[in-house]
């Protein structure tokens, strides 16, 4: 069909594809560094497992092992995929140098230079996460460990990431989100619930507590409902964060999608909290039955998400992924779930918001119904094909034979 006889179709519903196009463009999403080596990082024995209630599954060769690697594999990604990226990095990846080491307490923000070398040649924001997970220090508890050193420790460490996040931001001239999750938790039935919320809770007013700018850094509190091996209670529940962040200005709400129990959606919180928060953070990804962190697809509760991101007001929510498999190969992975989100912000942008909205606040739930159902088969292909070339990037068909040759060339030649 085309893209001038979709765009026509669109502008008769009143969409205005062009201009869906120029507003997806602005749109930074956060490309997780983490998808690249399987949530290893480079600050401890990459031989230990990941603990803290994430696993990654699958052993697909070609995992990058060292910060060259990795930062070839997101040149790579970046290629392949259309939009505005930034970078999101744990603590756990800082690239030390001349046998130099350092503990997560101690970290500073020139372990980091490199990542910011490498966003300032891009042209792209960093945002950041301390990690609290994968470490001897997790007794197996952090930031709400009744052991005040351990504790003290995982503050100490929140701190260091603070001052990091600040780093980034100034460095870069772009905000830094600060996401804050720990796999806090109880294999089995707790004794005291409160307890380590109490304390999680005095940890991260602590962390907080370090100066920061609140129009550079953006420090997020990430739910959970359980961790594998931590099924019976999470520390930082939904409502401990909802509760925490709404009562600072300092600090926001993170939804992860893979958080929630089965039947619940995402889609569905976004406009509560927005109708009490200015800002919200998510983390898009797809659970399979539980937090699996499986690939992003286009589909329909990536949809629905989007178009509520769009609804609410995309500028007010910081968009980022977070998935992460090691049984395909892992660029494939990562870009097909970047493009399978900015498709779903396309489809978004391409809503006619207020058309909807008329039908719904009139009644009209037969032509509302009927609308809906017919927007699915608009040529949104045509309009995300012209997104792709506007961006300068491979439509679909084209990227996954360089993702192939990339693994011919690249990957299948790492030990
Ligand atoms: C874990 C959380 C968390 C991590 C990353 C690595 O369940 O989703 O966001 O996936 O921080
Ligand atoms: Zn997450």
């Amino acid at each position: 069909m085309g893209f001038d006889e979709a765009r026509r179709k669109y502008s008769a519903l009143g969409v205005d594809a062009d201009r869906a196009i120029e507003k997806l463009k602005t749109v930074p999403v956060s490309l997780h560094c983490w998808q690249g080596d399987d949530v290893r990082g480079f600050d401890t024995d990459p031989q230990k497992p990941l603990t803290g209630g994430i696993q990654t599954t699958g052993n697909y060769p070609g995992r990058a092992g060292n910060p060259q690697e990795l930062m070839a594999d997101i040149d790579k990604v970046i290629s392949l995929v259309p939009g505005q990226v930034k970078l999101n990095l744990h603590a756990s990846y800082a690239i030390f140098e001349d046998g130099e080491w350092a503990d997560r307490d101690k970290l500073e923000p020139r372990h980091f230079k490199k990542w910011v070398d490498f966003c300032r040649e891009r042209g792209i924001g960093c945002d950041f996460n301390p990690t609290f997970f994968s470490h001897p220090k997790c007794d197996p508890l952090t930031l709400s460990s009744p052991d005040e050193d351990t504790r003290r420790f995982w503050v100490d460490h929140g701190r260091a990431c603070i001052r990091i996040s600040q780093y980034l931001a100034e460095e870069l001239g772009k905000p830094c989100v600060m996401n804050i999750w720990a796999g806090d938790g109880y294999k089995d039935v707790p004794a005291d619930r409160i307890g380590p919320r109490l304390r999680y809770k005095k940890s991260f007013d602590e962390i907080l507590s370090e100066p920061f700018d609140k129009t550079k850094v953006y420090p997020c509190a990430e739910s959970k409902v359980f961790g594998i091996g931590v099924e019976s209670y999470t520390v930082g529940s939904a409502e401990w964060c909802l509760k925490y962040a709404s009562g600072r200005d300092d600090c926001i709400c993170l939804l992860d999608n893979g958080h929630y129990h089965p039947t619940e959606l995402v889609s569905d919180k976004i406009s509560s909290i927005l109708a009490y928060d200015e800002k919200l953070a998510l983390h898009v990804t797809r659970g399979v039955r539980w937090d699996s962190d499986h690939v992003v697809l286009f589909d329909d509760e990536t949809r629905e998400i989007a178009k509520e991101v769009v609804r609410c007001g995309i500028d007010r929510v910081f968009l980022a992924l977070d998935y992460f498999d090691a049984s395909i190969n892992r660029i494939s992975a990562w870009a097909t779930g970047f493009r399978n989100f900015q498709k779903a912000l396309l489809f978004g942008l391409l809503q006619p918001v207020e058309e909807l909205k008329r039908l719904q606040d009139q009644g009209n739930f037969s032509k509302l119904m009927v609308m809906q159902e017919e927007l699915k088969t608009m040529p949104f292909g045509d309009i995300w094909d012209e997104y792709c070339r506007a961006c300068g990037k491979s439509l679909d068909g084209e990227w996954y034979p360089l993702c192939e040759a990339y693994e011919r060339d690249v990957l299948s030649k790492r030990g």
